[in-house]
């Protein structure tokens, strides 16, 4: 059985969830679903990021302890996942023990192997960032990203000799062309290496919110170099050797464009410096933005960019999980940047889910009530829709399998339009009952149990509600995407329940 480890970045617990957190969180976790259901064995890991000095600045601020602080923000990621019916395998706090003993054992390895020394560190600090600039990086004086001063420090700690990995690094790239994805981000990252890397300072001595350094108890580990081990400790690196030879490295770290030096040039680099092999694949994508702003970026007044009114429960609250599910899946492909609004959303849901979606659940439903007496007829084996939910099946598990939601989505929609537009040809609701109208009915019942098959990954509430309004028992994802796909399995004979609209329309 194929595996299938997948990861998304662990957020900071200095912000509460917001629509850019989600965007990520919910990919990963329909990615994670399509790999259930295509028979994968997968795990899928999130979690929060709690050390570092942006945290214990947080938590000063409010009089707590750093724990009590990230112990309050870590459970609202929980509840908004939760309530986002995320369904990850793993949740992980960096301020776990178990967390502590894979940063101590993994850095320890990379000591030994000879790729940490003691050096003096004088720079230009971004608290935000948890990242040092170079003066020439900055942009009228200030963090290019967060537009908010920098600090001048200087501290003896240990660094990690980065500068010996280039040429290993541009050898990775080359042999693994896909590993790092889209091309253009690849492009991106190769440009650091090939643009020299200098060795990172990897300690604090001035911190005390972190992981000790086993070597040196004076110092802490820098919060980035806590953090990127995450992914190995949740499949128990230093702890069970087994556990890391299952999942490492069929490992897919998914996150966004700001983070990618970290995770394109210092993961692969530490891996290789603790003699594993670095992630199988990692990508990159961009950025959901509120008025070309990337959404959630904290501002110089410390207010962040349009999170409180869309927070996601007021989204859930508003359109309903799938549907805010669906959006994010379907409104700016993996990879590139695109504007968020509601306006944006209200839109894609009355014209997706609303009109062809909720449409054809309604209309099949109605005119098998009034014609059929409610209870569905069977496919014709050998309709012409058969070659649409074909090619859907093989659409979605092309965009799903390359992180390519977007495209997964469309394909499942083809069908749906291929199935109205059947209906709409034949106007079995101007026909009289007989084998006819059964027939365009039963395939449209077949499509939309298929349907409910594809969409699971994306929208599994509805899934399963198209499923229980066919009759059908248990659930779609009962058995493997290739056998439950296929044409020609909805039995007929089945009472179908019209229900109340799944998307009734919006006139906002
Ligand atoms: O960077 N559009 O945590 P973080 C799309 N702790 N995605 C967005 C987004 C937006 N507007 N805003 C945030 C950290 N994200 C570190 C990660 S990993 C070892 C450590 C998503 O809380 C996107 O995935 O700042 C981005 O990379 C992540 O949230 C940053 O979350």
């Amino acid at each position: 059985m194929p595996r299938f480890y997948l990861t998304t970045p662990i957020y900071y617990v200095t912000d509460a969830p917001h629509v850019g957190t989600a965007y990520s969180t919910i990919n990963c976790d329909a990615i994670a679903r399509w790999h259930r259901l295509a028979g994968d064995e997968v795990k899928f890991l999130t979690g929060t990021d709690e050390h570092g000095q942006k945290v214990a600045d947080a938590a000063a601020a409010h009089g707590v302890e750093p724990i009590e602080w990230a112990d309050r923000t870590s459970s609202r990621f929980v509840d908004a996942w939760a309530e986002l019916d995320v369904q990850y395998d793993d949740f992980l706090r960096t301020s776990e023990p178990r967390h502590t003993q894979t940063v101590q054992a993994f850095l320890t390895k990379v000591y030994e192997n000879g790729y940490i020394y003691k050096g003096t560190y004088e720079g230009l600090y971004c608290v935000s960032c948890e990242d040092y600039y170079t003066a020439g990086e900055l942009i009228d004086g200030l963090c290019p990203i967060h537009r908010r001063p920098v600090i001048e420090m200087a501290e003896e700690n240990w660094f990690f000799k980065l500068s010996a990995f280039e040429d290993r690094l541009l050898e990775w790239y080359d042999k693994e062309p896909g590993a790092v994805a889209p091309p253009t981000k690849r492009n991106e990252a190769l440009g650091f290496i090939k643009g020299g890397l200098n060795d990172i300072s990897i300690t604090r001595s001035s911190l005390r919110w972190g992981i000790e350094v086993p070597w040196d108890t004076s110092q802490v580990f820098y919060v980035w170099y806590d953090a990127l081990i995450n992914y190995l400790t949740a499949i128990g690196y230093g702890r069970d050797d087994a556990e890391v030879d299952t999942w490492w490295p069929v490992s897919h770290h998914l996150l966004g464009k700001e983070i990618i030096r970290f995770h394109c040039v210092w993961w692969p680099a530490m891996c290789m410096a603790a003699g594993i092999d670095p992630p199988a694949h990692v990508f990159v994508h961009g950025w959901l933005l509120a008025g070309g702003q990337k959404l959630g970026k904290t501002m110089a007044d410390g207010s962040a960019v349009n999170v409180t009114d869309i927070a996601p429960s007021t989204l859930v609250a508003d359109f309903g999980v799938d549907a805010v599910r669906y959006h994010l899946l379907r409104e700016v492909p993996l990879g590139a940047d695109g504007e968020f609004s509601l306006e944006g959303m209200v839109a894609r849901y009355n014209a997706d889910l609303a009109n062809n979606l909720g449409n054809l659940i309604s209309r099949v439903a109605t005119v098998v009530g009034s014609k059929c007496g409610g209870i569905g007829p069977a496919p014709d084996p050998s309709s012409s829709l058969r070659t649409a939910a074909r090619d859907a099946l093989e659409g979605a598990a092309e965009g799903w399998t390359t992180f390519a939601p977007q495209r997964a989505l469309e394909a499942t929609w083809r069908l749906i339009g291929a199935a109205n537009a059947a209906l709409e040809a034949a106007e079995p609701w101007r026909q009289p009952p007989g084998a006819e109208v059964d027939a365009v009915l039963g395939d449209a019942l077949e499509v939309l149990r298929i349907v409910s098959v594809l969409i699971s990954p994306a929208m599994p509430s509805t899934a399963r509600a198209i499923w229980g309004r066919l009759g059908l028992n248990g659930a779609p994802t009962d058995r493997p995407v290739a056998a439950a796909a296929a044409w020609g399995q909805y039995p007929g004979g089945l009472v179908v329940e019209r229900g109340e609209p799944l998307f009734p329309r919006r006139r906002d």
